[in-house]
């Protein structure tokens, strides 16, 4: 096995070793992760016979039900990182404030921030589920991070990666230098390289999108919507397939397989909130991954990764995949669209673009 295959630990030695004043430590906080992802690999393996299914009976800071699995997620990569010495705060959706060490752990030269279990609603009924996470340089290294230290924007990133806990256990991960897959053998515990330099083709054939929030979609959304609805009878000529999986990460795999679009633009459902998904912990991670691969990553308007974040759970709009359809997309949110039919109830859309306040 070891003959034909490279496992985790290796590809990250020798990547490592194209910076020969590496400390380790930044590989060590990726194989910390990975420990993390294993376990929750496990636990989300066993569902009910490990009394994981349900909820909790709380709700975390973003308001949602916490299921079981997202607090044993959300410890499982906290009790992994906490103590390497690589971290000097870290970032959860599902905890309100930056996690601060405990005193005996060193504080390190990174950041990690992560949604511990994205796609948790989909745990009761065994959908893939997933985890995502985005790793920064520390602003002050050795000292505890401060939330203003994670308000970087996702150019920042010196790496981002994913799991996916499918029928196999997938990381995906760039370290600024394409992306790569790594399988899990659940056997012998270890990830191994199974897909290097994974691309994103520039057309797409497959959209996703909840078509349930139609009624609160931007002119342009629905007009680019409708377009691939409209299929090869209408403007862009071909036809395309709709997949709504409801989870993020199970869309990012999809699309880095075979290609795709993913919108959860920011609309008009609920005037207070720019979007759906979070910026620092998916948005954020997930277009590294994408950009690495050749996509593109938009806030439906702008590059995902330019946008400067201003609190650590702050939702945006997000709309990432082939290059050729976001840049479609972002186009559509330049133009001007005739005054919005009232009876669709639109009042957040100006007859011109995405918002009155900007994007
Ligand atoms: P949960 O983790 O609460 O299930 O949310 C998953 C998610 O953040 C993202 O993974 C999905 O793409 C999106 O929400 C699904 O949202 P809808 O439930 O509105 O379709």
């Amino acid at each position: 096995m070891l003959t034909t295959r490279t496992t985790l630990t290796r590809f990250l030695i020798e990547e490592r070793r194209r910076h020969p004043n590496s400390s380790g430590e930044f590989n060590s906080l990726i194989l910390d992760v990975a420990v993390a992802c294993k376990v929750i690999s496990r636990q989300v393996s066993l569902g009910a016979l490990a009394g994981v299914i349900g909820k909790v009976g709380e709700t975390n800071v973003q308001g949602e039900q916490q299921q079981k699995l997202d607090v044993i997620a959300n410890d499982a990569f906290i009790r992994a990182s906490e103590w390497g010495g690589a971290v000097a705060g870290m970032v959860s959706e599902e905890l309100d404030e930056p996690y601060t060490l405990p005193e005996p752990y060193p504080k390190g030269r990174y950041l990690l921030l992560f949604d511990p279990l994205d796609g948790s609603s989909n745990i009761d009924v065994n959908v893939a589920v997933g985890s995502v996470f985005s790793i920064l340089k520390a602003p002050h290294p050795g000292q505890d991070a401060t939330a203003a230290d994670f308000l970087q924007k996702g150019v920042e990133q010196v790496a981002a990666g994913y799991a996916i806990y499918g029928p196999a256990t997938a990381l995906v991960l760039t370290v600024g230098r394409g992306v790569h897959e790594f399988t899990l053998d659940q056997t012998v515990g270890e990830f191994f390289l199974t897909r290097q330099f994974l691309t994103v083709p520039a057309q797409a054939s497959e959209f996703a999108i909840n078509h349930s929030n139609r009624r609160f979609w931007s002119p342009a959304v629905r007009r680019y919507v409708d377009e691939c609805l409209q299929g090869s009878a209408g403007p862009r000529g071909k036809d395309y397939n709709i997949r709504w999986v409801a989870s993020m990460v199970a869309e990012v795999h999809r699309i880095l397989t075979r290609g795709g679009v993913f919108l959860y633009p920011r609309d008009s459902k609920d005037p207070s909130r720019p979007g759906r998904l979070r910026l620092l912990y998916e948005a954020n991670p997930v277009g590294f991954i994408i950009e690495q691969a050749g996509g593109r990553a938009s806030t439906g308007l702008t590059p995902v990764l330019e946008h400067q974040p201003t609190a650590i759970h702050e939702r945006i709009g997000f709309v990432f995949g082939a290059k050729d359809e976001v840049e479609l997309i972002e186009a559509y949110h330049r133009e001007s669209y005739p005054d919005t039919d009232e009876s669709l109830d639109i009042p957040l859309y100006a007859h011109r673009g995405l918002f009155r306040s900007g994007d």
